[in-house]
């Protein structure tokens, strides 16, 4: 830490004296909508009442022994200078508050750090016997989009083009992107490029993109992120028009249509998304995986691949080993990855270990992978703020496993059957029969309990990806 972010962090220079410090940045990764803000939300607010309420973290060990002291937040962000700092208060404020509501989504990157202090077991020679250690953890949050963009780095536009036109020729994409295709048409590749043309052509495939992600479609695998969610890139920069086009035979002429196309990707790539990542995105010590299956599960088969790739996608930009293509770009650090299912509270208890299986099968190839570069990986059924209680209820004479809480968009709160999670991939009658319908929850009063938030795994959580750490 600088002598400035010291002077700025306002965590009292007594606590710094008497112990010693570390640090751990903890990656937080998943798609948009997959529950990141409420995630970074909860694991803060839980792990600041560790010592307070230990008993709700039964399995974070050190809360459990009793060795949590207290626990910070730090009034500034860390990282790069002008960072701004994760809106944690308000998030909780939302949660907690008298009409609960759920945070809004990401538009902007965000980064906070927070302090645990803790009496250690281990001997510490080189700590002169000091018993209080202090582990300093960092997190940071963004639009679940933006790391869509992370395959880019390392692409270049003719294969970027490649692989997004093959994934257009599929359904349901093949029907929305017919308006973007029929304008590719009529463009000459080698042809001089001319600036309304562009602009048709960027414009429609942004509209393809959105078309994409509408709620029924529920495709996720959408480049590039910014074309989405901007940040800080004007959205009528010429750095966000451009598309995939099919390849030329021969080297594209200067000023034609692929060449200013090709132009504009590489700067977006060069100047947006490798700086990106290099600030933001390295040095990653544990990372959590935050996947919605049971979204993917009720948009159907479609919506299920597409997710499935599009974690595929990301991770594999991820480093893990020491040969990574990216290696110069994320770091080297990460040496576990956890998996977890989130929002687990929609559905009974007694589903939750199929979640979890389900959840394995999703992301086997990329599990064997990180672990085949000696990381350790687990998986876990999460819901970072428990929105229900389990029932009993009877349904056409059975009784049933139900969960009771308030439905989004309903004003009383409900008991209801959210039907079972198969353990592996739906077969094609389960998609056939619709049978998986969850109902989103929102908080409720209990939520707000000022006891930590209740939760379900995320004390399996902190102590997978800290707990050592906190010995
Ligand atoms: N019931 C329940 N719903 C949750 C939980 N976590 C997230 N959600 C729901 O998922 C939505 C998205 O959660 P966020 O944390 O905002 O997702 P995000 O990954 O930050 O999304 P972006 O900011 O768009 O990238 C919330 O608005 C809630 O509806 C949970 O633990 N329980
Ligand atoms: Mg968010």
């Amino acid at each position: 830490m600088s002598a400035t972010e010291k002077a700025a962090s306002g965590i009292s220079n007594v606590a710094r004296r008497f112990a010693d410090r570390k640090n751990v940045r903890l990656a937080v990764t998943g798609l948009s909508r997959s529950g990141k803000t409420v995630f970074t939300t909860s694991f803060i607010h839980n792990l600041l009442s560790a010592g307070l309420w230990p008993e709700r973290l039964p399995f974070l060990k050190s809360a459990s022994r009793g060795a949590i002291i207290a626990g910070e937040v730090y009034p500034s962000a860390p990282g790069p200078s002008g960072t701004p700092r994760f809106p944690y208060e308000e998030s909780l404020n939302a949660i907690t508050g008298k009409s609960p509501s759920w945070p809004q989504a990401t538009d902007r990157l965000s980064a906070i750090r927070l302090a645990m202090r803790y009496r250690t077991r281990r001997k510490l020679p080189r700590a002169r016997g000091r018993k209080i250690q202090i582990l300093n953890v960092d997190l940071v949050d963004y639009p679940g989009e933006w790391l869509l963009d992370l395959p880019l780095a390392g692409k270049s536009f003719a294969t970027w083009s490649a692989e997004t036109l093959e994934l257009a020729r599929q359904e349901p994409r093949a029907g929305l992107a017919k308006p973007w295709l029929a304008h590719m048409a009529t463009l000459d590749g080698p042809g001089r490029a001319k600036d309304a043309e562009l602009e048709t052509a960027a414009d429609l495939y942004k509209a393809y993109l959105d078309s994409c992600r509408a709620p029924d479609v529920g495709m996720v695998l959408v480049q590039p992120a910014r074309f989405i969610r901007p940040g800080d890139v004007d959205p009528d920069d010429p750095i966000l028009q451009f598309c995939p086009l099919e390849p030329l035979p021969a080297k594209a002429p200067k000023g034609s249509v692929y060449q200013v196309m090709e132009e504009r990707y590489d700067a977006y790539r060069d100047l947006i998304v490798r700086p990106f990542y290099r600030d933001h995105f390295s040095g990653f010590d544990e990372q959590i995986v935050l996947v919605d299956v049971l979204s993917a599960l009720r948009l159907g088969k479609a919506a299920f691949d597409d997710a499935q790739a599009a974690i595929g996608a990301i991770l594999q930009s991820f480093d893990y080993g020491k040969s990574g293509l990216l290696s110069w770009l994320t770091g080297v650090r990460i040496s576990k990855v956890l998996f977890a299912a989130t929002k687990a509270d929609h559905v009974s208890s007694n589903q939750h270990h199929n979640l979890k299986r389900l959840l394995e099968e999703m992301v086997a190839r990329e599990a064997n992978r990180i672990r085949f570069r000696g990381v350790q990986t687990g998986a876990v059924a999460l819901s970072s703020v428990r929105c229900t209680e389990d029932v009993l209820g009877e349904v056409q004479g059975q009784t049933l496993s139900m969960v009771r809480g308030l439905p989004a968009g309903r004003d009383e709160e409900t008991a209801l059957f959210p039907g079972e999670i198969p353990a592996h991939f739906p077969t094609d009658q389960d998609w056939h029969d619709g049978r998986f319908k969850f109902l989103d929850f929102m908080p409720t009063r209990i939520s707000g309990s000022a006891r930590g938030l209740p939760h379900v795994g995320m004390d399996e959580a902190m102590e997978y990806l800290i707990g050592k750490r906190l010995r």
